[in-house]
């Protein structure tokens, strides 16, 4: 009996379009078709979260023809699959010669060697391609899917990071930024939706003077260019009996989450020095605020994150952790423990606390005031999201005051031009 050969083909496709279909039809010429189709954490290691879980993806290819199996790839480098399988043949898109992928590429030419194996390149079909099928309907994230994204993101990993976006430019710097660390890219996990910045951005005061409604809506701007998941900052959540229409509003915008602080009364800002007006309600009213999140929302997956303003108020520790007990007996999936001071020292004495009696919930931290303390730091200590609340609009306050003031001072603009963009890059980034 002579064995058939094995044609490799990986896959990730949250969208199949024709390009895949091409790809397989060439793969059956040399083999039996395997496809490994790439797990949710192995893609979220080289680009963004996929918008389909992996057992929807799973159902969507299993209906293609010319397959004669499915297997979970769960490194995206295909360092052990590949010497699992040991295939003939490895079919790819011959998209992989430049950009992110270059090196795995390589790799995978060496590797297939070792075995007298060989990659085989199909031209990568020019009109059509995920991302071009995804600008076209428009981001194409249908909203419970945008909602779920948090969720299904800390199922596969514990550590995020987030930063605060307040408009559609900051979204689309946010999505563009990208590091490249050895072979992995490091880009942030996961939009704030701020009540500072977005309160900022329209020069009013962060104490509710900008409502719910006004926030909500600016949301569209930034789904529209980001599809990562978006935690909102709802201050104390307002009333309790309006707290179902916020939370299913917010679903409906596709947020994520939503964070609801344990203070009462005119709102002031948790960094401001004098909280001498700010009340904490009591944990009997909290709880029950956290309990109506919860019982509110559409989507099982919508979290509801309860925020504790006891260091801030200078109430203590002991407060703090009293308090976190209840609130995640109240069901709240997360906790957001939060600081104003310069160092790290009461998070991190929190966070062993409370890992003490809970593993498993969430616990969320901004490092505005003690920002030396690096992410890892905090993520060692037992935190789960770390997010830069506020920097992105500090970032853009500053360049754009010294702009103003250098173009007074100097009685035109060219001092100015060579600290800004230039009108060409501004171009092409909105094209
Ligand atoms: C925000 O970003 O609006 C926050 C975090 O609530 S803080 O400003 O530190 O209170
Ligand atoms: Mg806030």
């Amino acid at each position: 009996m002579v064995l058939k050969k094995i044609s490799y083909v990986p896959l990730a496709s949250d969208i199949v379009h024709s390009g895949h279909l091409n790809i397989i039809k060439h793969a059956r010429k040399y083999g039996d078709v395997i496809i490994g189709l790439l797990s949710d954490k192995a893609i979220s290691q080289y680009r963004e979260f996929p918008i389909l879980s992996y057992n929807e993806r799973y159902n969507l290819v299993s209906k293609l023809s010319g397959i004669s199996q499915i297997i979970k790839q769960d490194d995206w480098d295909y360092k052990q699959t590949l010497k699992k399988i040991k295939p003939d043949y490895f079919v790819h898109g011959d998209d992989w010669k430049k950009g992110n992928l270059s090196q795995v590429r390589k790799f995978v030419i060496n590797e297939m060697k070792s075995w007298g194996g060989k990659l085989i390149e199909v031209p990568f079909t020019s009109n059509i391609s995920r991302k071009l099928i995804k600008d076209k309907i428009d981001l194409n994230l249908s909203i419970s899917s945008r909602v779920s994204l948090l969720k299904r993101m800390l199922v596969l990993r514990q550590n995020l990071i987030g930063i605060e976006a307040h408009n559609g430019m900051s979204a689309h710097i946010i999505e563009n930024t990208k590091l490249k660390e050895k072979n992995k890219t490091k880009a942030f996990d996961l939009l704030w939706s701020s009540s500072l910045t977005d309160s900022t951005i329209r020069a009013m005061p962060d104490n509710q003077s900008v409502d719910y409604s006004i926030r909500i809506n600016g949301l569209n701007e930034i789904t529209n260019i980001s599809s990562k998941p978006i935690i909102f900052d709802a201050d104390n959540g307002g009333k309790i009996e309006h707290l179902p229409y916020l939370v299913k509003s917010l679903e409906k915008s596709g947020v994520s989450a939503v964070v609801l602080e344990d203070k009462t009364g005119l709102k002031i800002n948790s960094l401001f020095a004098d909280q001498s007006k700010s009340l904490q309600d009591t944990v009997k009213n909290f709880s029950k605020k956290i309990e109506v999140a919860c019982n509110s929302r559409i989507s099982k997956d919508f979290m509801v994150f309860a925020r504790i303003e006891s260091l801030i108020l200078g109430n203590g520790m002991k407060d703090a952790i009293r308090r976190s007990k209840n609130y995640v007996k109240s069901g709240a999936d997360g906790i957001f423990i939060h600081s104003k001071k310069k160092d790290s020292k009461e998070i991190l004495d929190f966070l062993k606390k409370f890992r003490k009696f809970s593993e498993d919930s969430i616990v969320m931290v901004v490092p505005s005031t003690y920002s030396s303390t690096r992410e890892r730091e905090l993520f060692f200590g037992g935190a789960n999201i770390v997010i830069y609340a506020n920097q992105l609009l500090r970032s853009a306050h500053k360049a754009m005051e010294e702009t103003a003031s250098q173009i007074l001072k100097n009685g035109r603009a060219y001092e100015a031009d060579k600290n800004i963009s230039s009108i060409k890059k501004i171009i092409k980034l909105i094209n």
